[in-house]
């Protein structure tokens, strides 16, 4: 329970407060937790395309490092969004289809990347505040074995088509 806390602590002050925290914040990987704490995630490139014609579904990634533990990324969720669904493609009939998937497994020391075209979240019920140029989060929930999921908040870019 400790350890979830201090994720969560962790993860809102990377979303909210400007530097000079404890969490490193550049162009490149965002530390989410302390060495300490098994497994730790480091996460970029969260993003969130912003839903086309009038529709209310959309997908959206990013790009997971793993440390110190094996864990699998579970669920997500956003206040902003009703339903978020982990999707992968699959060649099935000669077609790439998507298909959703109980979780993702990370090996510590490897990356999960959820991109256009590959693995990805899949978005339902969008709320109409998921608009280009916006940041949302997203709620990103690991099981590592302990009872309790480890959750990490990641902001996400609202990108636009074409941009
Ligand atoms: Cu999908």
């Amino acid at each position: 329970m400790r350890l979830l806390i201090a994720a969560i602590a962790l993860a809102t002050a990377a979303a909210c407060s400007p530097a000079g925290t404890e969490v490193a914040e550049t162009n490149d990987l965002t530390i989410t937790q302390d060495a300490s704490i098994n497994p730790v995630i480091a996460y970029k490139d969260a993003f969130i395309m912003e839903p086309i014609g009038g529709r209310d579904m959309t997908m959206g990634g990013v790009t997971i490092d793993v440390s110190a533990a094996d864990t699998k990324l579970v669920a997500a969720s956003s206040p902003s969004i009703g339903a978020i669904e982990l999707h992968t493609m699959a060649m099935i009939d000669g077609k790439m289809t998507m298909r959703q998937v109980e979780g993702f497994e990370v090996k510590s020391g490897e990356q999960l990347e959820l991109k256009r075209g590959g693995n990805h979240f899949m978005m339902f019920d969008v709320g109409t505040d998921v608009v280009g140029g916006e940041t949302v989060d997203i709620t990103l929930e690991f099981d590592t074995g302990a009872e309790e999921t480890l959750k990490i908040v990641v902001p996400a870019e609202v990108r636009v088509v074409g941009e």
